[in-house]
């Protein structure tokens, strides 16, 4: 039988509230994903997980700020605060995230050239993260994902997960978005028009 996995994404420190990147309302989705968690058979975390100087921090290039854009040679990527540097504090998974059950832990964004927002594929869109071939490998065909932040690294891996050919459902009451412009519209919209259904 076709099996099913719940993927819990970057329930970090940085990115709940007083962490470096910061989601609105980030810790508040915790038990709800503890609800998930307990609902579902298996379940994958990723962890952002950077190097320190990692090409996707401000303060690595002289001159830019948190949130501005600069041109990487795979294409324009926002520039972020320092956050999830490998071993700290704000890169541990919440104390609230009952997180012992999960049977695989994918970290991501630690080649220091490269960000990636997907539990999938890194930005440059080709470097995969190898968790398409561990759920197929395991015979799971669909996803469930939740998690942090929704217009980021949970719409992205939605995308490249349906790519895969997994049918997959967002669950928005589990997530929270960073909304940089009007990314969580745009990212909301393109989730929709990819085959993501969102409940
Ligand atoms: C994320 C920006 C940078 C995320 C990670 O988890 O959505 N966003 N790194
Ligand atoms: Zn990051």
């Amino acid at each position: 039988m076709a099996g099913k996995a719940l993927v819990v994404i970057d329930m970090q420190y940085d990115f709940c509230p007083g962490g470096a990147l910061a989601v609105a309302g980030g810790d508040e989705i915790i038990p709800v994903i503890n609800r998930l968690i307990g609902d579902h058979d298996h379940v994958v975390l990723t962890q952002d997980w950077h190097p320190a100087g990692h090409s996707s921090f401000a303060s690595s290039h002289p001159g830019k700020t948190p949130f501005g854009m600069i041109d990487m040679p795979y294409g324009p990527q926002t520039l972020w605060p320092d956050h999830c540097i490998q071993g700290t504090r704000g890169a541990a998974f919440h104390d609230g995230l009952e997180w012992t059950k999960a049977e695989l832990v994918i970290r991501k964004g630690f080649r220091r050239p490269i960000d990636s927002y997907s539990a999938f594929f890194e930005n440059d869109r080709t470097t995969p993260t190898g968790l398409a071939g561990y759920l197929k490998e395991r015979g799971i065909s669909e996803v469930v994902l939740c998690g942090l932040a929704t217009d980021f690294c949970v719409a992205f891996s939605a995308i490249d997960a349906v790519k895969h050919g997994l049918s997959t459902t967002v669950m928005l009451d589990a997530c929270r978005g960073i909304d940089l412009g009007e990314s969580m519209a745009a990212m909301t919209e393109t989730m929709k028009a990819e085959g993501v259904t969102l409940a």
